[in-house]
């Protein structure tokens, strides 16, 4: 490469899979289709306050939330780009009640299936603040050439092929990992690519920012709350207090504690045995990238990849971030006298 010269991520895939000899370059494929629904959500959304595309859908998602317009425009882009695309078998999205299966005969011989939602972070849509896409590849466990089963998309995150999401900041980024570890991408606005910014993401083994909805504390339990005590606890020598962080998106939340390193939580509570994030939209997803960058995501009890999913939208309690900061705060909000 030569000096000051941008790699566009579509360069990039294409070395990647030039390692491997006998790589077919389909999942590369697949993610540069992604980038292409990214580029394009990323036109809504950067015109939302011009265009009547704010606000309420006046329709709910299978979880009975409230959709925003920019909600149902970003899935029906990824659903569109991607039965387009010569590599995706089919979906499941959090918008949707049901995954779809793309019957033609590309798709059909396709070996990968698509997770997403669409538009994470979409109550902080109509404030400007960070939102997201998230999405993860699975392999497909049904018969290549016919179409694809339910049982494609219910296998744990430890059967994760990639995953990744795309940030609606300051600026627009793509961050995407495979077992081989995470790079991140920002769009250049004046070539209209996604160009490497990040590449070999890091994640702090330790941090000092904690992030949950503090608002909730009243529901956590007895550990959680003595946890929250020690984060905000004065002590120099461990460079506490932590500062509290908490945009209300998952992706802006998450991308802060990849590079900075912390602590992100949404736990059960005790009107919420199960918290409130998605298992396979949101979790999985965020855990596979933040784990190949060195960091973890665990339930409470049990790495969140572990988990072996029983329906599409099912969510569980998660504690993601800096290695040290989660076992910490797992160790008190799990202690067996404080559950
Ligand atoms: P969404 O997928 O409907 O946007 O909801 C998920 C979001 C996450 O991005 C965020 O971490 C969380 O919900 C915030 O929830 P709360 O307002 O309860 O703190
Ligand atoms: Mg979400």
């Amino acid at each position: 490469m030569l000096k000051g010269q941008l790699i566009t991520l579509d360069e990039f895939t294409i070395q990647e899979t030039r390692k491997f000899p006998q790589a077919t370059g389909e999942l590369s494929s697949l993610l540069r289709d992604i980038a292409l629904a990214g580029k394009l959500i990323n036109k809504q959304v950067r015109k939302a306050g011009l265009s009547d595309i704010l606000g309420a859908q006046g329709t709910s998602n299978i979880q009975g939330e409230e959709q925003m317009k920019l909600d149902v425009l970003a899935d029906e882009t990824l659903i569109h780009v991607l039965k387009n695309s010569t590599d995706c078998a089919g979906i499941a999205s959090e918008e949707n009640d049901d995954h779809v299966c793309f019957e033609d005969t590309v798709s059909t011989n396709s070996k990968y299936v698509v997770l997403f939602d669409p538009l994470d972070g979409s109550s902080n849509i109509d404030v400007n603040a960070s939102i997201g896409t998230i999405f993860s590849i699975y392999r497909r466990v049904s018969p290549i050439g016919q179409p694809c089963t339910i049982e494609d998309f219910l296998q744990p995150g430890n059967k994760l092929m990639a995953a990744g999401y795309i940030i609606y900041g300051s600026s627009t980024m793509m961050v995407y990992a495979t077992k081989l570890g995470v790079n991140g991408f920002t769009l250049e606005p004046s070539i209209g690519e996604f160009c490497l910014s990040h590449p070999n993401m890091k994640c702090p083994e330790n941090g000092k920012i904690y992030s949950l909805n503090q608002g909730n504390t009243v529901k956590y339990s007895a550990g959680l709350k003595a946890y929250l005590e020690y984060c905000m606890e004065s002590n120099k020598a461990e460079g506490r207090p932590y500062s509290h962080r908490y945009i209300g998106s998952m992706v802006g939340d998450l991308h802060r504690t990849l590079i900075k390193g912390g602590i992100f939580m949404y736990p059960a509570d005790s009107s919420s045995p199960n918290g409130k994030l998605r298992l396979q939209y949101e979790c999985n997803p965020m855990t596979f990238i933040v784990q190949a960058a060195g960091g973890t995501g665990s339930t409470g009890t049990m790495d969140v990849l572990d988990v072996q999913p029983t329906e599409l939208h099912q969510r569980v309690p998660i504690y993601i971030g800096s290695k040290n900061m989660v076992a910490k705060a797992i160790a008190m909000a799990h202690a067996p006298e404080t559950v």
